[in-house]
């Protein structure tokens, strides 16, 4: 028996990623950048026992065979590189409420990686083990580094340059991510389903894969010059653009809620009063607020009195993936 545990947090897209180029490899079809948050997160166990006959997943205590075939063929990844066939009994726990916009699926497959690969004295460079999450899920890839993330698009038909990168450490640009949560529910259409959906119906769709890269270069450079407008322009106009081309398939995707809404405002007029405070938004309801830290009291105050908003969840820039 080899095991080992590992700890992984949710990342959020600033430039988001919607849409594959390859759906059996899981390529993106575009690049994008993503902060990796600290207070949310997932832990996983991985514990390889000959005596097993098939892989097993305990997800939040509970017997889970939904998600275990995308647990076990990322296992098989990890299986094929060691040169064994041992099952494997997989225990992971996130401290947030899963598959509702939160990046469960990018903190889960972060962890379930990086706890193989150690389970199995691999030993991978952090490249590769993001090759690997993002076969499993294509935002964990950005989830094995901390801070300012990004994910390259990659030219390599079998994937091999399809990795993500740190851009700058977390510490070097503090932002506070509050997280106000409208449902705990887990949504209908979930991402992998709605970004086809998306590819093959939107009108849309064409547009968001040219633009992507000056929205690419746009994020890149407001990173490096810590240029917080910069930053909060972009990344609104990419969070937008995403629904919008959602919205637009057939039948169409429609993640934000009334009280989603009325955070987005909010935002809004916070920022116009002069508070560093902007929202992203994922294939979910809950609205995320990036805030320089001083800020973080006002974002919470006008977030957590919105009618529907139900918990808000608080947290920093982390570290990527590690094992504990
Ligand atoms: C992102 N999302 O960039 C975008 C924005 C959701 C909205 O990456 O099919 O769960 O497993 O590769 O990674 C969520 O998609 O999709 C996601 P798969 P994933 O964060």
């Amino acid at each position: 028996m080899s095991s080992a545990t590992a700890i992984a947090h949710p990342n959020i897209a600033l430039v988001k990623y919607w849409g594959k180029r390859d759906a059996a490899l899981n390529l993106p079809a575009v690049g994008s950048i993503s902060i990796t948050l600290d207070t949310l997160a997932t832990t996983t166990s991985v514990q390889f026992d000959s005596d097993l006959d098939r892989d097993t997943l305990s997800l939040d205590g509970q017997s889970s065979e939904t998600s275990l075939g995308r647990v076990s063929a990322c296992l098989d990844l990890l299986r094929a590189r060691a040169g064994v066939d041992t099952r494997a009994a997989v225990s992971t726990s996130n401290n947030f409420p899963t598959g509702a916009g939160l990046a469960s699926s990018a903190s889960g497959f972060a962890a379930l990686v990086t706890a193989a690969d150690a389970a199995l004295s691999l030993d991978l460079p952090p490249q590769t083990r993001s090759i690997l999450a993002r076969q499993g899920s294509g935002s964990a890839a950005r989830s094995i580094f901390g801070g300012y993330v990004e994910m390259h698009l990659g030219k390599a038909s079998d994937g091999s340059d399809c990795f993500a990168e740190p851009l700058l450490d977390a510490p070097d640009w503090p932002m506070t991510v509050t997280v106000a949560v409208v449902s705990k529910t887990s949504k209908k259409v979930g991402s992998t389903e709605g970004m086809e959906l998306t590819r093959h119906t939107s009108p849309y769709y064409d547009a968001w894969v040219a633009g992507q890269s000056a929205d690419l270069d746009e994020a890149r450079s407001a990173i490096e010059a810590r240029d917080f407008d910069k930053l909060a322009e972009i990344s609104e106009h990419s969070c937008l653009k995403m629904h919008a081309l959602a919205a637009a398939a057939r039948p169409g995707l429609v993640y934000l809620q009334g009280p989603t809404l009325e955070a987005m405002h909010r935002v809004r007029a916070l920022r116009a009063s002069g508070c560093g405070v902007f929202f992203t938004i994922d294939a979910g309801p809950q609205l995320k607020a990036i805030s320089l830290p001083e800020h973080r009291g006002q974002v919470t105050s006008a977030l957590a009195d919105i009618d529907g908003v139900v918990e808000i969840l608080q947290s920093g820039l982390g570290e990527g993936a590690r094992v504990v």
